[in-house]
């Protein structure tokens, strides 16, 4: 406004130098179409930005919205979820170990960028560290000579892949862990991680700490003040000096924070914004911070840190052959896809090598389906067929501001409105009605989170009909319709508490997925005849008869509001129900964040009962693990 008003007071009255100039050229009369079209041309300044806004850095990182996390360590020889820090290096020995393999399949599947954990909670370095013994050169892999770091740095860089590192803060091995020094120790491995493997994308933390641990012989549970241990603050200054460009990912990181479940799923309502509370003033602290609205954001929040999807291909990080034919199929990562990239944030997603050191083929298979199955549904972009008019533009800067920018594939162009012009209208008018299941809206997110909302409607049978509502648009939002549509005439209508900058408009028809893996369920055993008995921690199963079986599985509770779930199991067996011995004990780990089926294998077993008894767990909202049969599998 204030620009306007400037500019009409030149054009009345111009310097004087050009009141010459306009005199001897005799143009006394301003013609009133140049008078409207200078006055047009005070409207070009950009709408302010809208609250908080990305940084140029975490602008890449929305870019990049795909990609893989890689979890390959002694635990995957160990079948194991959480390596105790135990693990002798001996065993870390793929025989077939190709990161190029790993990193194009992943790039088949569409994803842009590979992390590797450099280092997950076993402690294990993966690469040549000055800073632990514990680490591959004490591997047979390679003669002890090789660097897993920077096979997957080499590899990213051939498919023209992003690259990143995750360094576990939590280190099950280390003597000194717990300690001042360890925390020492952690920064020189990062010093290292961040020196030698070229420009990272991204610097991922976690905030797991289970607790206890080998520690160097130790055995024992170490807890650390989350709040002040890691000092994140400093820590982090290392990574912004080493790697300016790396997004800081962690439970709530200074760029990227966890969407707050390990489905990679976000809700519905999921702003990038977002106000850090339980911590005011302070660093982030993963694993510490009230973090009940990582999901949601705050609308208008203090800051822009966005939400990371993260989610394995497998139920687990790492991989387990008993889980080669659970992955996820086509349609679930395209759901988990919609509910990740299309609510503005990014789908990271976990892959697991073989103990081979190569992904297994039903893994290559399910990305490369994924991958194509992506190309398909946006390859044809419905909106630019239509005539796509708007109800309001920017200074009327059709150039600029036009509608035809929101057909251009461009992020930062957009179609912007008036500041005074809070609620618009985008209509698509297609010569022929089109077929349709996906619209996807963009805002130009360098002027921040500006609509609260949007209203989809087609015109159908003589009237408009309310197809869809959605809110947090922000740099991408995919609205998946319930149903397939059809329509000659769809309008948007749009809400925002400013002028609205709107990027991109997509409109597209999801193919039907033909094919998909089938998952083959597992020999398990009918339980009509089996009878249970349930206390406080446990369940003991009565088979009945003297039953052979080689595993157990258990389901965790899936809504922690109800019940808690096991995290430190004993499995006992009877012949009589009265004397019992245990044949496995051990830790369902991680399964606070990823509540998936767990399995204990118990080759060549028999009994006629069998208890599972709950030694420690993640207390529910209801206090104690309640077992059910419902959750119980025994295999054959
Ligand atoms: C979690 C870890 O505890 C899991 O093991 C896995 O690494 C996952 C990606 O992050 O916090």
């Amino acid at each position: 406004m204030k620009i306007k008003k400037e500019l009409y007071f030149r054009i009345a009255k111009p310097p004087k130098s050009k009141m010459n100039l306009f005199k001897k050229s005799r143009l006394f009369v301003m013609p009133a179409l140049l008078v409207s079209a200078m006055a047009a041309q005070a409207q070009i300044a950009a709408p302010s930005p809208y609250g908080a806004v990305p940084s140029a850095r975490q602008l890449k990182w929305q870019e990049t919205e795909m990609y893989c996390i890689i979890h390959f360590t002694p635990t995957t020889f160990q079948n194991k979820e959480w390596g105790y820090g135990d693990a002798d290096p001996s065993i870390f020995n793929p025989t077939k170990f190709s990161a190029d393999q790993i990193v194009a399949a992943a790039k088949s599947g569409g994803f842009k960028g590979i992390v590797y954990v450099a280092k997950h909670h076993d402690g294990f370095a993966l690469w040549p560290t000055k800073t632990s013994k514990y680490n591959i050169s004490e591997s047979p892999w390679k003669d002890g000579k090789g660097d897993m770091v920077k096979e997957f740095q080499l590899a990213a860089k051939k498919e023209g892949m992003k690259f990143g590192i995750y360094c576990s803060p939590w280190d099950r091995s280390n003597t000194t862990y717990g300690t001042p020094e360890y925390v020492n120790v952690y920064r020189q491995q990062i010093t290292e991680l961040y020196s030698n493997y070229g420009d990272l994308f991204m610097s991922w933390h976690d905030g797991a700490n289970g607790g206890d641990g080998y520690y160097g012989g130790k055995n024992e549970k170490r807890k650390v003040d989350q709040s002040s241990y890691y000092d994140w603050m400093n820590t982090w200054a290392i990574t912004r000096k080493l790697q300016p460009n790396a997004s800081i990912f962690s439970d709530i990181g200074l760029d990227v924070r966890w969407v707050g479940n390990e489905k990679g799923l976000a809700p519905e309502t999921s702003w990038s914004t977002i106000t850090i509370k339980g911590n005011e003033g302070k660093a982030p602290m993963p694993g510490y911070m009230d973090d009940y609205n990582l999901g949601s954001g705050t609308r208008g929040g203090e800051k822009w840190i966005p939400f990371e999807g993260d989610v394995a291909l497998r139920p687990g990080w790492f991989y387990h052959p008993e889980q080669d034919n659970q992955l996820k199929t086509t349609a679930q990562l395209f759901n988990i896809y919609c509910n990740s990239v299309g609510r503005g944030g990014a789908l990271d997603l976990g892959l697991s090598p073989t103990t081979e050191g190569i992904l297994h083929p039903n893994d290559v298979a399910a990305l490369a389906a994924f991958g194509k199955y992506l190309k398909e549904v946006f390859a044809v972009n419905l909106a630019k067929q239509a005539s796509i008019s708007v109800s309001n533009v920017r200074g009327k800067q059709q150039k600029l501001y036009g509608a035809a920018k929101l057909t251009d594939a461009d992020r930062y162009s957009y179609w912007a409105t008036d500041d005074k012009v809070h609620q618009a209208t985008v209509n698509l008018d297609f010569k022929q009605a089109v077929r349709f299941s996906i619209l996807q809206l963009r805002e130009n997110i360098k002027l921040g989170q500006r609509i609260d909302s949007v209203e989809v409607e087609a015109f159908k049978d003589n009237a408009w009909v309310k197809l869809a509502k959605a809110t947090s648009i922000g740099a991408n939002r995919i609205i998946r319709l319930p149903k397939e549509e059809t329509a000659a005439k769809i309008r948007i209508r749009i809400f925002a508490p400013v002028s609205i900058a709107l990027s991109e408009v997509g409109l597209f028809l999801e193919p039907e997925i033909k094919t998909e893996s089938s998952t083959t369920t597992e020999n398990v055993y009918d339980k009509s005849s089996w009878k249970a008995i349930n206390d406080a921690n446990s369940i003991t199963i009565d088979l009945g008869k003297n039953t052979s079986f080689s595993a157990l599985s258990y389901l965790p509770e899936q809504d922690k509001s109800s019940a808690g779930a096991i995290q430190k199991y004993d499995l006992q067996i009877s012949e009589d129900g009265v004397s019992w011995k245990s044949i496995s004990t051990g830790e369902f780990s991680n399964i606070e964040a990823n509540p998936i089926l767990q399995r204990i294998a118990v080759p060549n077993s028999s009994a006629k009962f069998i208890k599972l008894i709950s030694r420690q767990a993640v207390p529910g909202n209801g206090g104690k693990v309640q077992l059910g049969l419902s959750q119980i599998e025994i295999y054959k």
